[in-house]
């Protein structure tokens, strides 16, 4: 990017009076605060108490904040009421004291100036930042219309600026939450069962007398419930089993683990319907009652024997027949996990159809054990104007892709570079809450996208990655320090929760619904945001939903009786499924008809030349991808991420214990940093494993630069799920470098 408009710009480039600003108040908040949190409990009687919800990930466990007189937020405790965390907080959300406390924090908006040699940021008031990106997007509206200004955004924040871009005129909008995680899922469950899987799961891991994880790691997968429920499950005897070419945690409780050839999970599904139904294993009056094409998909499976099976995922006969009868036994009370982050080969769209269909055979879907029906409460929307209709959207930009149900983040990136899809160009970038240079792979394309836009805002709380492209940062004050959104979830019993200030924003941070309300206004969007503070339109909803903003301050969630009737289907009840024919598809005549399998097959996929390994990455049990890397607390419990390399491997490329190495991608692509191995039996000798979200590059997050490798960069690679447009992002392939490859440049 040497020689582009927009430079990368390392925030270390700020000026003295930011840094100045970090030494204030809250020095005394040491990375131990974990273990001092502990010996507060007692004094717990002189702090103030307020409700939240976690914002470390998209869980969102409902917690209680301690402060005390000093603004110092001493600990978070889960809330006992919340279905979410039923009293306890995983390790991030207890640490997520470390988002508030974090120095490195940004502190004041800044304004990319162009210097004679490179950018740098200087520091501006909220007033200039605010009205520079609104006289901008005025600009872009004027000349090109709001479509081609993009809201790119996650988590709680992006509803704020939501808001504000569909009173703007802009749907333009999509989040990496979609195409880079759990989208797939929900093509393959929404063709097969008319509904998503969503989040919180549905699956009633509590009840289950057999749970199969398919690469969904739950453990290191740390979402709450599911960590707790699994361990409940495991206490009353369920059977796991653990699809995953890696000794995940999970695995070390399974009674199976099958360390599945990456890439053939596809093969084995099919298998496992064979067997089923050539077995007479499945829920026959379950398929009667609630399938469609069950004939087709007989016939479909008839030489998916486990013989064929096993030449293609490496899974003996045996195993795969075993674990098929025991799913079968334990049925209707079954899980077959749809996971998660699922953009894995392309075909996760069908993976995930496979997995659903499987479900389907099973009967788990709407059954005590399996997948229960889930029920949420709808918050009121607080009386606005209608938004105006804008002439494109996410919708138009993902068209090629007929399943997509939301905005396909890679493809916003790509109708951003001229040439890709000039009907409908994007101009400008508005970016809150993901750090989307470690969250979207093809970095080459990002930085092209980047170098073409015409404007970039990033709103964030930290001066992540992203913030170096823009041209005004904003600086959002923490979860902890703000109102936001009411938190209504679907779980077996709908509830509310409830977010206030634990403490005032520390430096010249603001909340997002106040950004996203004086941008509004400057905009002549103010009956828009007819409301002084946010606070106002929460407890307009509340009393709408029959409680308060009082009694909510008082038990910071709240749970609803169910409406839409009981948890599960009761025995040979009629049920219409909300997919074309009221029935599960075990065929879909909409795949056909759009041109694609209306059953699953596998295909196989690249597989490393010889020298090279599959790079695989997943979660650090104490980190949530890049935004934690730096946090104080969990830092101290994780600070590098290191590469999972199997003994054999180790002993023909030379490699030995911590040992410093550097990687190159199948397309010569070479990490920044180096990584220390770790030699172990728990990865395949076909692939190498990493923790996502380390190695960060910007040297003003102080903890975290330097520390691990980011996979991100080496995934240069995508398999695009023709679906829904999802990335796929396990077919990149890695060798080791053991001499600095970065010597010369660094001299
Ligand atoms: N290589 C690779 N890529 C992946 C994945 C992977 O495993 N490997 N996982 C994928 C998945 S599953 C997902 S869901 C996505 C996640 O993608 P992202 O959500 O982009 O992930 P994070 O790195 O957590 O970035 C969050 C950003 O929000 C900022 N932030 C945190 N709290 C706040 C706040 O309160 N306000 C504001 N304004 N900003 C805040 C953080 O500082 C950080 O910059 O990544 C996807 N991309
Ligand atoms: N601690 C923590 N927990 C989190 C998050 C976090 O950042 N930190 N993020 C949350 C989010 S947004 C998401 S989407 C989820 C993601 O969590 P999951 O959906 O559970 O996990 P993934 O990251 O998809 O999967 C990682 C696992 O897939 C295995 N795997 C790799 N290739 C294959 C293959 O070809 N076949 C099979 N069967 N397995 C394979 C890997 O070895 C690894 O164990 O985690 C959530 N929970
Ligand atoms: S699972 Fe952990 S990080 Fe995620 S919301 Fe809950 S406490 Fe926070
Ligand atoms: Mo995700």
């Amino acid at each position: 990017m040497d020689n582009s408009r927009r430079s990368f710009i390392k925030i270390s480039a700020l000026g003295a009076s930011g840094l100045a600003l970090s030494a204030t108040a809250f020095g005394s908040f040491s990375a131990n605060a974990l273990t001092e949190n502990n010996k507060l409990a007692e004094s717990a009687k002189n702090l103030k108490i307020t409700p939240t919800y976690c914002e470390v990930c998209f869980w969102k466990c409902a917690a209680w904040a301690y402060t005390d007189e000093n603004n110092n937020i001493k600990k978070l405790i889960g809330n006992d009421i919340d279905p979410h965390c039923n009293g306890r907080l995983c390790p991030r959300g207890t640490g997520g004291v470390g988002m508030y406390s974090d120095n490195d924090r940004l502190k004041t908006p800044l304004i990319r100036t162009k210097g004679e040699g490179e950018d740098t940021f200087r520091e501006a008031s909220w007033e200039e930042a605010l009205s520079l990106i609104a006289s901008k997007m005025q600009g872009i509206k004027d000349e090109y219309g709001s479509e081609s200004m993009a809201l790119l955004k996650h988590g709680t924040p992006g509803s704020h600026f939501e808001h504000l871009f569909k009173a703007y005129g802009s749907d333009t909008i999509a989040e990496p939450a979609y195409a880079q995680c759990r989208g797939p899922r929900e093509t393959g469950f929404g063709l097969t069962f008319g509904a998503w899987v969503g989040s919180p799961e549905p699956t009633d891991i509590r009840d289950t007398k057999c749970l199969v994880l398919i690469g969904s790691h739950i453990g290191e997968n740390m979402h709450n419930t599911q960590v707790q429920e699994m361990s409940e499950a495991i206490d009353n005897g369920a059977t796991i089993i653990a699809v995953d070419p890696r000794f995940s945690t999970a695995a070390s409780k399974s009674q199976h683990w099958l360390p599945i050839k990456p890439s053939t999970d596809i093969a084995l599904l099919l298998t496992w319907m064979h067997v089923l139904i050539y077995e007479d294993l499945y829920d026959k009056d379950y398929v009667k009652l609630y399938g469609s094409g069950f004939d087709k998909l007989k016939e479909h499976v008839k030489n998916y024997t486990p013989e064929w099976a096993y030449g293609i995922t490496t899974i003996k006969p045996e195993e795969i027949r075993k674990t098929a009868r025991l799913m079968a036994a334990a049925a209707p009370s079954v899980i077959v996990h749809p996971g998660r982050h699922v953009v894995w080969y392309g075909d996760d769209s069908q993976r995930e159809r496979a997995i659903a269909i499987l479900n389907g055979l099973l009967g788990s879907w709407g059954r005590r054990g399996g997948f229960y029906f889930k029920e949420k409460i709808k918050v009121p929307k607080f009386p606005q104007p209608a938004y105006p209709h804008p002439k494109w959207g996410w919708e138009e930009i993902g068209e090629k892709y007929p399943f997509a149900e939301m905005g396909i983040t890679n493809e916003l990136v790509k109708a951003s570079i001229p040439g890709e899809n000039d009907k409908h160009p994007i101009k400008a970038w508005f970016i809150a809450g993901t750090n989307l240079v470690n969250t979207i792979p093809q970095r080459k394309v990002m930085e092209k996208a980047i170098d073409a836009v015409e404007f970039i805002v990033v709103v964030d709380t930290m001066p992540m990655e992203i913030t170096g492209y823009a041209d005004v940062v904003l600086p959002e004050c923490t979860y902890l320090e703000r109102y936001d959104g009411i938190r209504s979830a679907t779980n077996r019993e709908p509830s509310i929760a409830l977010r206030m200030p634990a403490a005032e924003p520390r430096f010249d941070s603001k909340p997002a619904w106040w950004i996203a309300k004086q941008l509004g206004e400057k905009l002549g969007l103010q009956d828009y945001f007819n409301y002084n503070d946010f606070k106002e339109v929460i407890a307009w909803q509340l009393e709408q939903l029959g409680t308060s903003l009082e009694e909510m301050e008082k038990i910071g969630v709240k749970k609803f009786p169910r409406k839409s009737g009981s948890m599960y289907l009761e025995e040979g009840q009629p049920y219409e499924f909300a997919t074309e024919d009221g029935k599960i598809q075990f065929y879909s005549e909409e795949l056909a008809e759009k041109g694609f399998d209306p059953i699953p097959v596998y295909t196989s996929h690249d597989t490393p030349n010889s020298g090279f390994y599959r790079l695989n990455y997943g979660r650090s049990p104490m980190h949530t991808f890049s935004r934690t890397i730096n946090n104080p607390n969990l830092s101290d419990l994780n600070d590098e991420n290191k590469l999972w390399v199997n003994p054999k491997v180790a002993k023909i490329e030379g490699l030995y214990k911590d040992q410093e190495v550097w990687l190159e991608n199948q397309d010569g692509v070479i990490s920044t940093f180096p990584i220390k191995v770790r030699v172990t039996e728990r990865i395949r000798w076909d692939s190498v494993y990493m923790y996502h979200g380390f190695g960060h590059n910007n040297k003003k997050l102080s903890r975290a630069y330097g520390k691990g490798a980011s996979d991100t960069e080496l995934i240069t690679k995508v398999d695009i799920d023709p679906l829904m447009g999802g990335t796929g992002m396990r077919s990149n392939f890695v060798k080791f470098i053991t001499e600095n490859p970065h010597k010369d440049i660094e001299s």
